[in-house]
């Protein structure tokens, strides 16, 4: 078994161990914990985040061998960040919250969130055909731009054939300039895998075609449509798109890609162009950027409430039934009934996760500078629980539940609560 099935096996036995979502909260109204006591005191309305937990799920991921993590929670409520390792192995340079790294997939966010304002300004229809907009581009009429946002268009990702090797796959790429039309033929190139609309298969190819729609609608590059549709209303000053570009400018972490090989040294992958990837995947961005746009668009500011709400109706993306796919958008239901909404994202060297409450007044980012390591993306999720249910109720624990779910501070919690991201499972067609 290689590393990359080892970690998932164990991914599937965590998921298959998660706790009912209602076991956090079976303590009687009577006595109040100190978390309910503490959530009624906030002004987001929720348990102060539990930092030793936090703090905890970044020590397990640097623990899993990433260099350095990073976890800030924004909001209402404040700021609070916690950081360990380091974001440059040469110099030593401790890990920052304000340093830039790699988003991955959060852009897919960013690229909805533009599809979206052209549906708001009639340019685009959710419910019309692919083709209609880019005549002949796609073998299936019956592709709308609502499959491609759900990720049920069935058009296959050819990323999971591009990195079956991991270094070499990135090699091979990293320096590479792909034009969109590139990435779409090696899609269809392989055998679509589902009927249009029928089931969730979380595909890169999709949202390269989202960045076709936009390009096509606006007649403008996508860089230009984030600028001035998000970053610059928002005042994103950490936020960049800067496809072919290869470099992360000003303050940034480095990336460490992890080799298939057990033991063979990280390889350095904080310059590539991403081209890969695209409007599916290549922005830049900080924590504080990526807490200001996600509460915004969970507030409004940013798409209708039509639209927004087309966002945030989900489908299950797995059995467990905590995780969910919207337009472009997450949605995780943590273990004490909270839902947040967001992304997760994986380029080489880095792991992203962006969330916020529905109503926006607490986000989370949370990153290590690592990939190719589930292990290590899966402690980092723990950040979630820790920053949004806050401390266990003690009581609970008093009651006869399992020390397993309901010890904040035991280094299992994570691995018990926490929605792994979907791109590290074994079989990435699982996603
Ligand atoms: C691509 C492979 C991951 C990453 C991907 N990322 O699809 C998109 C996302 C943008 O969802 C690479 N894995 C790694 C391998 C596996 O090479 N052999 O972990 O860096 O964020």
């Amino acid at each position: 078994m290689n590393r990359r099935l080892a970690a998932g096996a164990a991914l599937l036995a965590v998921v298959a161990g998660v706790a009912p979502a209602t076991a956090a909260h079976a303590a009687p109204a009577t006595a109040q914990s100190p978390a309910a006591e503490a959530a009624q005191a906030s002004k987001s309305g929720l348990p102060a985040p539990d930092l030793e937990a936090l703090l905890q799920a970044l020590q397990n991921t640097t623990a899993q061998g990433a260099p350095g993590a990073l976890a800030r929670i924004g909001g209402v409520d404040g700021v609070q960040s916690r950081t360990v390792g380091v974001r440059d192995k040469t110099t030593g340079a401790a890990m920052d919250t304000r340093a830039r790294f790699r988003i991955g997939s959060v852009t897919k966010t960013f690229s909805s969130v533009v599809l979206l304002q052209l549906v708001d300004e009639k340019q685009i229809e959710l419910d019309t055909s692919v083709n209609h907009y880019l005549p002949g581009l796609l073998p299936d009429d019956r592709i709308t731009v609502r499959h491609l946002l759900t990720h049920r268009s069935g058009l296959a990702d050819y990323t999971n054939a591009m990195f079956n090797e991991t270094v070499p796959g990135f090699e091979a790429v990293r320096n590479k300039q792909f034009g969109y039309q590139d990435l779409v033929t090696l899609s269809l190139s392989e055998p679509r895998t589902t009927e249009p609309g029928v089931s969730y298969k979380y595909s890169n190819a999709n949202f390269v075609v989202v960045g076709m729609l936009i390009e096509k609608a606006t007649g403008r590059p996508v860089a230009k449509e984030y600028e001035r549709r998000i970053i610059k209303p928002l005042k994103l000053r950490d936020t960049s798109y800067v496809h072919p570009g290869t470099e992360i400018k000003g303050l940034h972490t480095r990336g460490y890609l992890t080799p298939d090989a057990e033991g063979a040294p990280l390889v350095d992958s904080t310059e590539q162009t991403v081209s890969w990837a695209q409007s599916a995947g290549a922005m830049i961005s900080n924590p504080a950027d990526l807490s200001t746009f996600m509460s915004a668009l969970m507030t409004g500011r940013l798409l209708s409430s039509r639209s927004l709400d087309a966002m945030l109706t989900v489908t299950p993306t797995d059995a467990t039934n905590t995780r969910f796919y919207g337009l472009g958008l997450r949605r995780y239901d943590l273990s004490c009934g909270t839902s947040v909404y967001g992304h997760t994202g994986t380029v080489q060297g880095f792991y992203t996760y962006a969330f916020a409450t529905r109503d926006g007044k607490r986000s989370l980012t949370a990153m290590a500078n690592t990939s190719n390591r589930g292990v290590a993306n899966t402690a980092l999720g723990g950040t979630l629980e820790a920053a949004f249910c806050g401390k266990k109720p003690v009581e609970a624990t008093a009651r006869g539940f399992s020390s397993a779910t309901n010890d904040a501070s035991a280094p299992g919690r994570s691995a018990v609560t926490v929605a792994p991201a979907e791109v590290d499972l074994p079989e990435r067609n699982a996603r």
